[in-house]
Formats: structure tokens, sequence, C-alpha cells
């Protein structure tokens, strides 16, 4: 049965781990930099406009949240890594959160990393790549707001950004925009096909 983002719902929120579903179903992963448009991503995989809360105050985003899709799989919304603007504190805390899910034995079918087409990667992107590379979870770079730039200039920052990351293949990054959902349908079929649909 193939999935049909027919039906996507808020399922909770987890300020701890033990608050994350238990019933087993994969999840796919948002991750990426605070503002990068992860909430962005879930409500256009959603085809609902407000599902998950967006924002242009980075930071907004602060637990993990999940979404249930057609009762077959959970969209994660991780908690921005590097909000400048919050705390030393409780950006720790939230850099803990999101570590504990990732490196706990949830049931990851596929984590995306979102990168800002306009931005070049900066430590914590290369950090989370790494981390990405030795986790043994499969994983896809996304470029988000890709409306921002010309169709061409696009291109010349997906070649420009894999050389920056040392990835041999730049049609491998997904060019997305949540304006225009260019890149939507691609990333659904990233999605069956991690969860074997
Ligand atoms: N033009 C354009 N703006 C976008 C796109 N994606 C996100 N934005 C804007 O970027 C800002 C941040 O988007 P969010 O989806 O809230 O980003 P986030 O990664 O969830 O941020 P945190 O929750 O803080 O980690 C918002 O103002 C969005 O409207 C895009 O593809 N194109
Ligand atoms: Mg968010």
């Amino acid at each position: 049965m193939a999935i049909q983002f027919q039906n996507t719902v808020f399922s909770g929120v987890a300020a701890r781990l033990d608050q994350c579903p238990q019933d087993g179903r994969p999840e796919i992963v948002m991750s990426g930099r605070s503002n990068v448009g992860k909430s962005s991503l879930v409500n256009a995989l959603a085809g609902q406009r407000k599902i998950a809360r967006t924002s242009q105050v980075p930071g907004k985003t602060r637990q993990i949240i999940f979404f249930e899709v057609d009762r077959a799989l959970y969209l994660v919304d991780l908690p921005g890594y590097g909000h400048a603007v919050v705390s030393h504190d409780k950006r720790e805390a939230f850099a803990q959160l999101a570590d504990s899910y990732l490196t706990s034995r949830r049931p990851i079918a596929l984590i995306f990393l979102l990168l800002d087409i306009r931005i070049d990667p900066n430590a914590n992107d290369r950090q989370m790549l790494e981390w990405l590379e030795q986790s043994g979870h499969p994983w896809r770079i996304v470029l988000t707001k890709a409306d921002k730039l010309s169709r061409s200039a696009a291109l010349t920052r997906q070649k420009a950004i894999a050389a920056a990351l040392d990835l041999a293949d730049a049609a491998e990054l997904v060019l997305f925009s949540s304006k225009t959902k260019a890149g939507t349908d691609t990333i659904r079929a990233l999605i069956e096909a991690a969860i074997g649909h």
C-alpha cells in the first residue's frame, strides 16, 4: 500500500525521550539548524499549511514533535541546532534532547538533514553530517528555500554545497521549497522507499 499523505495528524510532543511514541512505527526525522525550514517541510508533506508551527523567530520548535501520517509512519520535527537567541543552558537542553533522540533505539527509517540553499554549511551542519555518515541510518540532504534563487543559481549552489561537504553526487541533494512546494513529491517518494512501501 502506498503512502498517500492523505491524513497527517498531530500526534504529540516529547520534552523527554520517554514521552516519544511507543508503537514502533517508522520515524522520518527532520534535522537541521534553527530556522532552516524543518517545520515548513512537515507542513508541505502534510499538505497543511499550519500543522507544524513555523516562525521567523529561531528556536520555535523546542521539543520533539510527532506527526502521524496515514497511520503508517511518524514525521519527527526535531529542535533546531544552534539557537543563537536562547540562553546557553536552554540551548544545551535542546541539543541534548535531539542527541538523545538520535542516539536512542528509536525506529528511525530516514533522517533528512536540511540546509538553507543560500548558506554554506557550518561546523554544526558538518558535525551532523559526520554523525549521519557513521550512524548506520539512511539519510538525505534537503536544500531548503530553493525559491529564493533562480533555477540556474539553485543548481550552482547544489553543486557547491555537495563539493563543500565532499559528497560525490550533487544530484542527490534534493532541492525543496515550502513556498512553491517544489521537491515535495521527491521527498515523499524517498519516504515511501525508506519505509518499504
Ligand atoms: N521562501 C521560503 N521561506 C521558507 C521556506 N522554508 C521555510 N521558510 C521560512 O523560514 C522561516 C523558518 O521556517 P521554519 O519551518 O519555522 O524553520 P524550522 O527549521 O522549523 O525552525 P526552528 O523550529 O526554529 O528550528 C519561516 O519564516 C518560514 O516561512 C522556503 O522553502 N521558502
Ligand atoms: Mg520548527
